[in-house]
């Protein structure tokens, strides 16, 4: 039965709409033209509307981050994607790699900072190799027990995987048994082949993408997903771009959250193209909400849209914010963010949803609750 708010938001649709959100009101899955639909003809209120009511029966007004900082071992890649302004190559001025004494630094100063997760991700090293990269976890572990590491994008582990002469499965397995618990949703970029050969084309394919998160689902090991969005992509492009996710989520079960990642601009060989706009921004968190129906969470990365905007994203489907970071990241101040110091502390992560009169809750990686801000109260994990 139709409440009187899907009542009048249904009133005066055109017939396609209306039976799109029909469908979306009785949880039914929507189509991939149903999906194109939604991006081409529904306006932002309708979205919005539909989106958060999506939303609120999965997790009501729960908004969801977590205590983590990001460690980047390195910029310099073998690759040259063209959205990157964080690539470097051996030898330029502003390329860093860390030796794992470096990383360890790093690491002993969260010791007494109560993070739960360590994001490592960072460039395609030309002589970085999986024992390298699993004795970088071993090591961050015996410094802090307790730490969930996530990290690796599919596009790291293909080669390093190549580069030890394994398996997908068993160089996994090999990562998992050095300590890694989950991978981070970078790398998939677009799946579409053309518009991914437009952008990055010497990347991993869609196919290896999926093959590596899939395999990793396999051996026990869950993870994320991102789309990068707003470049030469149509919206037909991110549609099949999700399709493929959902399909995959079909399968395994094993994503934890969806991440869709806007293109800045600064300092890229696409940096004329120019960004899209907050309203794009808010339609694409929102037909992602509606299409990914069997992913648990939709997360806004706020250093990346800035916290205005990942306030606004928590009416259009979004309840994760990510997570305090501690300006530990440089993807994306190298790509122009306004925000070139992104920290912020929980207390301020937590008033931020507040603010927008949502319940803050502190998680850990598998979102598990660290703390329940309408409770007050802290439960203590692992
Ligand atoms: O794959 C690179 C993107 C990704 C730009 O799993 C850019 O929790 C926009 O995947 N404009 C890496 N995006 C970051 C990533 C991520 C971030 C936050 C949380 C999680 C998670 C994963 O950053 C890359 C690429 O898609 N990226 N350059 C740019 N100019
Ligand atoms: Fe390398 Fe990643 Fe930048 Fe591509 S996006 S050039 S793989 S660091």
């Amino acid at each position: 039965m139709q409440t009187n708010i899907s009542s009048i938001l249904l009133e005066n649709l055109p017939a396609e709409l209306k039976a799109v959100s029909e469908k979306i009101i009785n949880g039914k899955r929507i189509s991939e033209e149903d999906g194109i639909l939604l991006f081409e003809k529904a306006e932002l209120g309708l979205l919005g509307s539909l989106a958060n009511m999506v939303r609120e029966r999965k997790h009501g007004d729960k908004t969801y981050f977590n205590r983590n900082f990001h460690i980047e071992p390195t910029n310099i890649c073998i690759y040259n994607c063209k959205f990157c302004s964080y690539v470097r190559k051996q030898g330029d001025e502003d390329a860093w790699e860390y030796s794992l004494d470096d990383v360890l630094r790093i690491t002993e100063s969260y010791k007494d900072k109560q993070v739960t997760e360590v994001h490592i991700v960072g460039g395609v090293h030309p002589r970085r190799d999986l024992h390298y990269y699993g004795e970088m976890i071993s090591k961050i572990k015996q410094v802090i027990p307790s730490i969930h590491v996530k990290a690796f994008t599919a596009i790291e582990l293909d080669f390093m995987i190549k580069k030890a002469k394994v398996s997908i499965k068993e160089g996994l397995a090999m990562l998992k048994e050095y300590g890694l618990d989950s991978i981070p949703g970078g790398g998939a970029e677009i799946f579409d082949p053309e518009i991914r050969k437009e952008v990055c084309f010497e990347k991993s394919t869609a196919d290896m993408w999926l093959n590596i998160h899939r395999t990793a689902h396999q051996v026990g090991i869950p993870s994320n997903a991102t789309i990068l969005y707003g470049h030469i992509e149509k919206y037909k492009h991110r549609i099949d771009h999700m399709k493929r996710l959902r399909d995959l989520q079909d399968e395994t079960g094993m994503f934890n959250t969806f991440i869709p990642l806007k293109f800045r601009k600064e300092n890229n060989k696409l940096s004329h193209i120019g960004e899209v706009t907050t309203i794009e921004d808010l339609k694409n968190y929102a037909v992602s909400r509606l299409f990914l129906d069997n992913f648990d969470h939709i997360k806004a990365y706020w250093p990346m849209i800035g916290k205005h905007t990942t306030q606004l994203s928590l009416s259009f489907g979004v309840d994760d914010v990510d997570g305090t970071i501690d300006d530990t990241t440089k993807i994306y101040s190298m790509a122009g963010v306004e925000d070139k110091s992104p920290t912020m502390s929980s207390q301020e992560l937590a008033d931020l949803i507040l603010e927008v009169n949502r319940i803050p809750i502190e998680r850990d990686t598998l979102y598990n609750i660290v703390k329940d801000y309408s409770k007050s109260e802290s439960v203590e994990i692992n």
